[in-house]
C-alpha cells in the first residue's frame, strides 16, 4: 500500500521534509512506500512552483479539501496554523505530523493532544523534535540509560543563533505574539527542553522538570516590512515576543538545569549544545559538530571525543562507511522513517503530542516565571 502525504507548508520546514521524504526510498528502502500526493498553502503561484521543485502531484489551497482524504498530514506551516488543521485531520482519524512547537499557546497545545489521545494509539500524532534523531544524541541515551553518568547533578542546554542581532533584520511572523506565541523561547528553547526530557526525563536520571525560573528579553522593538508601501504595509511592525532566554530549572531528582536562547548571540548561526554532569561522568553534545559526542567516565583526565559513525551507531548503516559524516538533513530523513513506518504499522510515534505538550507546559511556566518574577511550580 502507497501512503499519500498531504503537507501544508512549503517554505524552511516543507522543504526539508520533502527532501527526507525523497530520499526514504534510495536510503531507507524498507521504510513505507509514499506518495507526496498534495501541497498545501495559500498562494496559487509559489504553491504551484514549490509543487513542482518538491515533487508533489497536485496543490490545494484550503487544508479543510485534503486532511481527511490523505493517509497522512504534516503540518508544517507557521505555529499559528497548528491547531486547527491538526486537529480536524485527527478527527478524521488521519495520523499527523507537526512541526514544533506544537502551537503557539498552551491551551492550544492541550487541545491537539486531547485530539491525539481521542485518535487512539494506532493514529500516530507526532511532534517533529528532529534533533532526537541525531546518531550521536541516540547514543547518549544509550549511555545515559545504561547508567554510565551516575546520578545526574548538572544538566545545560544552550541554543544560540544570531539572524536577528542587526536591528534592520527585516520582521516575520517569528517576531509576532499571534502567529509565534514567543521567540527565541519557543522556537529554540522547545528544542533543548525536548532533549533534555529525552535525555535525562526518566525517574532514575534527572526525572520531570518541577519548578521553573525564567527570564525573557526583547532586544529590539519593531522592525522594517520587506516591501514596505506595497499594498499599504507599514514601514514597521513591533515585535511583540522575546529574543532571547534564560531559565533554570530544578528536577524532580535534585539535579539543577540552565537553559539559555537566543537570536542575538553573535557568531552563533545554530549553536544547540547540550552537557549533562553526573557523580560518575559527563557528556557534551554540540550540534555544530552533530557527528562527535564528547564523553568523560570515572577516571578520566580529560573528555574521550567519538565520532558516532560507525556502522552499528543508530541509521548509519543506512548512508556511508565509517566517517562519512552526516548533516542536519539526515535528521529529517530519521524522523520521516520513523514516523512513516509507525503510520503504515499502526502504532504510536514519539515524539509524541503529548511530548510536545510537555515540553510546551515548561515554555509556559518559564514565560509565566518571567511574568511574575518569581519560580513557578508545574502542576
Ligand atoms: C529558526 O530559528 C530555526 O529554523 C528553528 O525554527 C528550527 O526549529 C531550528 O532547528 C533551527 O532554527
Amino acid at each position: 500500500m502507497t501512503l499519500e502525504v498531504g503537507v501544508l507548508g512549503y517554505r524552511f520546514m516543507g522543504k526539508a521534509h520533502a527532501n527526507a521524504m525523497a530520499r526514504l526510498p534510495m536510503f531507507f528502502p524498507d521504510a513505507p512506500a509514499i506518495e507526496r500526493s498534495v501541497l498545501v498553502g495559500r498562494d496559487e503561484a509559489a504553491l504551484e512552483d514549490a509543487a513542482e521543485r518538491l515533487g508533489f502531484d497536485s496543490i490545494a489551497t484550503d487544508w479543510r479539501d485534503v486532511v481527511a482524504d490523505v493517509d497522512v498530514f504534516y503540518n508544517l506551516g507557521p505555529n499559528h496554523v497548528h491547531a486547527e488543521p491538526s486537529i480536524a485531520a485527527l478527527e478524521a482519524g488521519t495520523p499527523v505530523f507537526c512541526e514544533k512547537p506544537l502551537a503557539p499557546t498552551l491551551d492550544d497545545a492541550e487541545a491537539m493532544a486531547a485530539a491525539a489521545r481521542e485518535a487512539g494509539d494506532d493514529v500516530p500524532a507526532g511532534c517533529a523534535f528532529n534533533y532526537r534523531f541525531v546518531p550521536a544524541i541516540q547514543y547518549a541515551k544509550t549511555l545515559l540509560e545504561a547508567g554510565d553518568l551516575g546520578e545526574i547533578h548538572h544538566v545545560r542546554g544552550r541554543y544560540l543563533q544570531d539572524w536577528l542581532v542587526d536591528p534592520d533584520a527585516p520582521w516575520s511572523w517569528r517576531n509576532d505574539e499571534e502567529m509565534a506565541g514567543s521567540g527565541a523561547l519557543g522556537d529554540l528553547g522547545a528544542h533543548t527542553v525536548d532533549l533534555l526530557r529525552y535525555l535525562v526525563g526518566d525517574d532514575d536520571l534527572a526525572g520531570a522538570i518541577e519548578r521553573v525560573s525564567g527570564h525573557l528579553e526583547t532586544f529590539v522593538e519593531e522592525r522594517p516590512v520587506e516591501d514596505a508601501g506595497e499594498g499599504g504595509d507599514p514601514e514597521t511592525r513591533p515585535v511583540t515576543v522575546d529574543d532571547a532566554y534564560t531559565a533554570q530549572l530544578a528536577f524532580a531528582n535534585g539535579a539543577m538545569g540552565t537553559l539559555e536562547g537566543s537570536r542575538f548571540a553573535t557568531g552563533h548561526k545554530n549553536d544547540h549544545t547540550i552537557e549533562i554532569h553526573g557523580s560518575s561522568g559527563s557528556l557534551r553534545f554540540s550540534l555544530e559538530r552533530l557527528n562527535e559526542l564528547e564523553v568523560l567516565r570515572a577516571g578520566d583526565r580529560g573528555y574521550e571525543t567519538i565520532l558516532v559513525t560507525d556502522a552499528d551507531d543508530p541509521y548509519v548503516d543506512h548512508w556511508w562507511p565509517p566517517g562519512h559524516v552526516l548533516g542536519w538533513e539526515h535528521t529529517f530523513v530519521h524522523e520521516n522513517y520513523e514516523f512513516l513506518s509507525a503510520v503504515a504499522d499502526g502504532e504510536s510515534f514519539a515524539p509524541s503530542f503529548a511530548d510536545g505538550l510537555a515540553a510546551q507546559r515548561v515554555l509556559d511556566a518559564i514565560e509565566r516565571s518571567d511574568q511574575r518574577g518569581e519560580w513557578v511550580a508545574l502542576e
